[in-house]
């Protein structure tokens, strides 16, 4: 995510790290490059020239080049305004999760509103909420089709009409909610690009005759400044309550997501972050300045990893920590559970002090494969205490797994390095940093 953005960022502030003292000259300099790398992500115009403005203001305050750590102190300054430019405060999810009643899913083709439609819907039902999904897109012969396929997947109603009208679709949906006594509809509309007036002018018919209770607008994260131009064409129409930027796991470009809360003044309410129906975050401004800047995001990554880790798991892991008994066995374990949390990239980015660096460190999960075969050739004894595994049990273990003694070698090189590291941490004497640093060592096989 934003990888581009976070390397190009990296580089300015290594430079301001640097200097010892920091010269005015020195933050106009940085503030001007800072420049340069928001308009190539496409950030738009005036958006980048206000928020450099501030950050610039606030940079060359009193205390700040004065202070022991003038470098540190303009990057906290960076991420506190990027904070605010991607809308401050987390979005107040509190209605949507009471009582979602009507949701409208609206924006550009190809945006993602479909895929987000299930998404949306998949979130709302593992918090509780009963939620049937609307076909209302009659445009694409093959809208409906692609909607009943995830809707299956997802395991949720679906209600279409292909003779109806997408507004006779959107009353019925409406109808079947209630019936059914359910909590919500989403409704997935049909794409349509900002200058085509008649089909806006169809959504807001639509918006009138069935008052949604929320209508999000869904923009693609990968696009520029074209995504807020429309953004302000359909907040215009329809008066959208607030935005879904899809495709955040894209590493192009990143200007939508940095420019469409300024521009609209709409809150950012949940990041797509792939292609799978549980892809969805909600959106927090503060993490995700911190993910953009490269600063990492570990709530976010302990968020996640709580969510995977069965909790047992983690609660026999806790002991282990504890007792620092980490073993194989174990070791299998967190690559198991690792496996689960989904793209392993992904998941490191989420690392302080990463996200620049992860522009060229390609995680490729099949190199994980050999290391399960190899532990799972070996004795359960072997498993537990690693340390008996001489010469001849590393050649019978590499036979047994169709690996090399070379490989075995390398992969209880990097366990005994990942037991220390589980010792230092049940010392708790890390820093996260160097958790982060370790981590990427330990797992890059
Ligand atoms: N990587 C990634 N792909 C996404 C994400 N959201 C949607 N997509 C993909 O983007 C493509 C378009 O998504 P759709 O949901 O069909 O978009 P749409 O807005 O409904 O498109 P139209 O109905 O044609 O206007 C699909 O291939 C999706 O799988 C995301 O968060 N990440
Ligand atoms: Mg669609």
């Amino acid at each position: 995510m934003f990888k581009n953005l976070t390397g190009r960022l990296d580089s300015v502030f290594k430079t301001l790290r640097g200097y010892g003292r920091i010269s005015e000259k020195n933050v106009a300099d940085s503030m001007r490059e800072v420049r340069r790398v928001l308009l190539e992500a496409d950030v738009n115009y005036r958006v980048a020239k206000d928020f450099i403005a501030r950050v610039q203001e606030r940079a060359l305050g009193q205390k700040v080049l004065r202070s022991i750590s003038p470098g540190q102190q303009i990057i906290k300054i960076f991420r506190d305004e990027l904070t605010v430019l991607l809308g401050g405060e987390a979005p107040n999810l509190d209605s949507l999760l009471k009582s979602p009643g009507i949701v409208m899913m609206v924006g550009l083709q190809g945006s993602g509103k479909t895929t987000t439609a299930v998404k949306l819907a998949l979130f709302l039902g593992k918090r509780g909420k009963r939620v049937v999904l609307g076909a209302t897109d009659l445009r694409r012969p093959a809208a409906v089709h692609q909607l009943g396929v995830l809707a299956r997947r997802a395991n949720l109603p679906i209600v279409t009409d292909e003779h109806g009208s997408a507004l006779s679709v959107a009353q019925r949906t409406i109808e079947f909610c209630s019936e059914n006594r359910m909590d919500g509809a989403v409704l997935d509309t049909a794409g349509r690009l900002h200058v085509d007036e008649g089909m806006m002018a169809e959504l807001k018919e639509m918006k009138e005759a069935i008052s949604p209770d929320h209508i999000f607008f869904v923009a693609d994260g990968m696009t520029g400044q074209d995504a807020v131009n429309s953004a302000s064409e359909f907040l215009r129409w329809l008066d959208f309550d607030g935005v879904i930027l899809t495709k955040l796991d894209g590493d192009e470009r990143g200007g939508a997501a940095l420019s469409i809360r300024a521009v609209t003044g709409k809150p950012i309410f949940f990041g797509g972050t792939g292609e799978g129906l549980g892809d969805l975050e909600v959106f927090h401004p503060e993490r995700m300045a911190s993910r953009i800047l490269g600063l990492g995001d570990v709530i976010s990554l302990v968020e996640k990893v709580e969510e995977a880790v069965e909790e047992e798991a983690a609660a026999r892991m806790a002991e282990k920590l504890a007792r620092q008994t980490f073993d194989l066995e174990d070791f299998l374990d967190q690559i198991k559970q690792l496996k689960k949390m989904g793209p392993l990239d992904q998941l490191l980015g989420l690392l302080p002090g990463l996200g620049g660096k992860l522009k060229s460190l390609k995680f490729d999960e099949r190199s994980l494969v050999p290391v399960e075969a190899i532990i799972q050739s070996m004795t359960p004894e072997e498993r537990r205490k690693p340390g008996i595994i001489d010469g001849s049990r590393r050649q019978r273990i590499a036979a047994g797994s169709g690996t090399s003694v070379h490989q075995v070698n390398q992969l209880l090189k990097q366990f005994f390095g990942m037991q220390k590291m589980m010792k230092r941490m049940g010392d708790f004497k890390m820093s996260e940093r160097s958790v982060g640093r370790d981590f990427v060592k330990l797992t890059h096989f």
